[in-house]
């Protein structure tokens, strides 16, 4: 059997009719409001919305999908959006939330968006779905308890949750503190249970998200690429740097032995006469004849070698010290250490970013007709 490697992250895709609560749900998963939701009657969310967090120990990735667009939004735009969702859910998401609002029917336009989907997915998407019921809250209120709303749907719906295996989730996203983490648990150990039962091939794949891995890939690794050629260049200058600021504490410290120099010739006898040096072993009246040109030597080349220290070598060396911080500050620019997969995703995020039109390009060079099968479901 086929083993698909994963990096221990759970890729979540909301999906579901405008309005029915995927946005809330994505911001109760994350246990903040990461995803703009609201009451509307026009679809609130216009794009595919990312969002990497960790939940109870968890790491996540979600996507959050427009419900539905606009009617003067043109199909290529909303191809571009299903690319886009493909592409930050590379190489596949665990699973597809379907978001449905318990207080709303299930609509024919929904059941044919589904059969859709699974049309063009395949059955097998089945296995990587589950449906997560909005509005407890309302729920409740009407004195309706889950089982006995879930025994009173439709035949088509309970084919549908059939289909899930019953996967099913409530949700009332007006909750908050430990009653939140409660639900959001609860759908998490679900999540796991179904990536088990997947065994093997945990997560949903097929040739659109094969393609849109292998762009993602792509990136990721011109990434890392960058990432380890500005960190080199980095370090060049760290070690540039550190020999810099060696060389200036020399200088510092021949600076500071020069000044100690002259103050001792300072306190020596100045002219013919003078008292003669204490640690002198010459005769008294040699060192007084012959001492005097030769200090003064002393003192003048010394001086002479301050100056250049103080006027040359330390100019230099801060010149070269500006430079160097100025080449890190354009290194450091525009450069994050993140992880590389993080970092194309954001990218993707940016709909004007070139790779997140790249990616578009490329999924849908594969056949519009291929992507059709989410569309459906972001059309709803
Ligand atoms: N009372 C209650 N309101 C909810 C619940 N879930 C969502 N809502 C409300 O339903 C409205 C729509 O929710 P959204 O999360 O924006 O719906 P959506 O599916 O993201 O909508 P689109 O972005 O338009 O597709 C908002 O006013 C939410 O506050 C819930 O469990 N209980
Ligand atoms: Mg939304």
């Amino acid at each position: 059997m086929e083993t698909l490697q994963d990096n221990g992250e759970f890729r979540l895709v909301l999906l579901g009719k405008t309005g029915s609560g995927k946005s809330s749900t994505g911001n109760m998963i994350c246990g903040q409001d990461v995803f703009g939701s609201r009451v509307s009657e026009s679809s609130v969310t216009k794009t595919c919305q990312y969002v990497e967090t960790s939940r109870f120990g968890q790491t996540l990735s979600i996507v959050d999908t427009p419900g539905s667009f606009d009617t003067t939004v043109s199909n290529d735009v909303i191809m571009t959006e299903v690319a886009r969702c493909l592409a930050l859910s590379a190489p596949g998401p665990h699973v597809f939330i379907y978001v449905f609002n318990a207080l709303s029917r299930f609509t024919k336009e929904e059941e044919d968006s589904i059969k859709q989907f699974v049309d063009h997915f395949g059955e097998r998407v089945f296995d990587y779905m589950m449906v997560v019921f909005t509005r407890h809250d309302d729920l409740v209120r009407c004195t309706t308890s889950a089982s006995k709303y879930i025994s009173n749907v439709s035949t088509n719906f309970k084919t549908f949750l059939s289909n899930c295996k019953w996967r099913v989730c409530w949700f009332d996203n007006t909750l908050s503190g430990s009653n939140a983490g409660t639900q959001v648990r609860a759908l998490l150990s679900e999540v796991e249970k179904m990536i088990k039962e997947n065994g093997n091939i945990s997560y949903f794949t097929n040739t659109l998200y094969t393609e849109a891995e292998k762009l993602m890939k792509k990136r990721e690794e011109e990434i890392m690429l960058d990432q380890r050629k500005k960190e080199n260049e980095l370090s060049v200058l760290r070690i540039r740097e550190e020999h810099i600021e060696k060389d200036r504490k020399l200088k510092a410290w021949r600076m500071r032995d020069i000044e100690r120099r002259l103050l001792e010739l300072d306190s020596q006898p100045k002219a013919a006469g003078d008292c003669v040096p204490r640690k002198s072993k010459l005769p008294s009246n040699r060192t007084s004849l012959s001492q005097r040109p030769s200090l003064e030597r002393q003192v003048d080349f010394l001086h002479k070698e301050l100056k250049k220290i103080k006027m040359t070598d330390l100019t230099l060396i801060e010149k070269q010290q500006e430079e160097i911080k100025k080449l890190k500050e354009r290194l450091s620019k525009g450069y994050h250490r993140g992880n590389p997969r993080s970092m194309a995703r954001k990218e993707v995020s940016k709909r004007n970013s070139s790779f997140s039109q790249m990616v578009s390009r490329g999924i849908i060079a594969l056949g519009k007709h291929l992507l059709t099968g989410l569309l459906g479901l972001l059309l709803l």
